[in-house]
């Protein structure tokens, strides 16, 4: 016996309602349905002097807390690698813990297994969002009181251009370029960095289909300036510009495409962006950054309302796929 209209009508009232509930939670609106990113807290970490890590011990050294999954720590991760910074700074690689909702410290650091427990331990209240990527200082001895240096993967990625390190390190934002640089931010950080997210967690279609417009425009915008000068987005050099839209591109196929709706063309439609998403992760280091299984277990099982049966789908294989000649359009 088929099920009565009014029954599956009054199912799909009542899932819409509570789909609406769980966004709310999960991923803020404005009255349009328009996703609004939360801003972050702190945005005011200083770049420490050569001599006050010279004293540290390894222990002791500022920790950078990321989680793999996540596109806004990726950007430092790929700063760290690129300018090798181990030896000044330490890197703690959380898990994502569906059921509770948080990131894992695992092995626990500072008598803390949770990244609000980091967060509090730091002086923040338990109410904080407490989001990766993070700097946080232990200080030089046990006695001191961590802190929460910085929490703002725009700024973070600035401050670790800077970090003390080897003469040797790249610098990633020179100063010929920092107008270039901050003119690709204005453009990449709406409309494609949190573009995809504002595609994905839109919450009607007229905010989809506003959100998919300024994304895709963008990526031609990306496409036009890598034909007329390229290889990177400033030119002949790698920058901070480059470092900010590889972690979005690089999880094109795995997971905005199918699980945000960033569907409108594939990336092979853009035939100098997916040789620019190649070269890039030919770059020393950039491969050990992407862990496209973490990927898809945080985003498809993790992103309850987007994907309620928490099936993680299969492939593509990340490095075949990026590696693959595109076809011709
Ligand atoms: N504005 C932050 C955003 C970082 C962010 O949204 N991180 C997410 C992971 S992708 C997070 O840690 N969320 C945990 C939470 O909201 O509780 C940045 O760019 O650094």
């Amino acid at each position: 016996m088929s099920i009565p209209p009014i029954f599956v009508a009054t199912a799909r009232k009542g899932w819409r309602w509570q789909w609406n509930q769980l966004m709310n939670e999960l991923a803020p609106a404005d009255q349009y349905g328009n996703y609004q990113r939360p801003k972050s807290q702190h945005q005011n970490a200083e770049v420490p002097t050569k001599a006050n890590l010279s004293i540290r011990s390894k222990e002791s050294l500022p920790h950078l807390i990321i989680g793999r999954s996540c596109p806004w720590a990726h950007r430092t991760w790929l700063v760290y690698k690129l300018r090798n910074l181990k030896s000044s700074l330490n890197l703690v690689i959380s898990k994502a813990d569906p059921k509770a909702g948080r990131w894992k410290i695992q092995p626990a650091w500072l008598g803390c297994d949770s990244l609000l427990g980091l967060y509090q331990k730091c002086g923040q209240p338990p109410s904080h969002r407490a989001t990766v990527p993070a700097i946080i200082d232990p200080g030089p001895t046990t006695k001191h009181q961590p802190q929460l240096l910085g929490n703002e993967s725009s700024q973070l990625i600035e401050v670790l251009n800077q970090w003390p390190t080897n003469s040797d390190a790249p610098d990633l934002s020179p100063i010929e370029l920092h107008n270039e640089i901050e003119n690709w931010n204005k453009l990449l950080l709406p409309s494609v960095n949190d573009g995809v997210y504002r595609c994905g967690f839109a919450r009607n279609q007229a905010a989809y289909n506003k959100a998919c417009k300024e994304l895709f425009d963008a990526l031609k915008v990306v496409e036009q300036s890598l034909l007329d000068k390229g290889p990177w987005l400033c030119g002949d050099q790698l920058t901070l510009a480059d470092v900010r839209l590889f972690p979005t591109l690089i999880r094109w196929e795995i997971v905005y495409m199918p699980l945000f709706g960033c569907s409108q063309e594939p990336l092979w439609f853009f035939p100098k962006l997916w040789e620019w998403r190649q070269r890039f992760l030919s770059q020393p280091k950039v491969l050990e950054t992407c862990d496209p299984n973490g990927w898809r277990n945080d985003y498809f099982g993790t992103l309850f309302p987007l994907r309620p049966n928490s099936i993680v789908p299969a492939g593509p294989d990340l490095v075949r796929m990026v590696n693959s000649k595109a076809p011709q359009k």
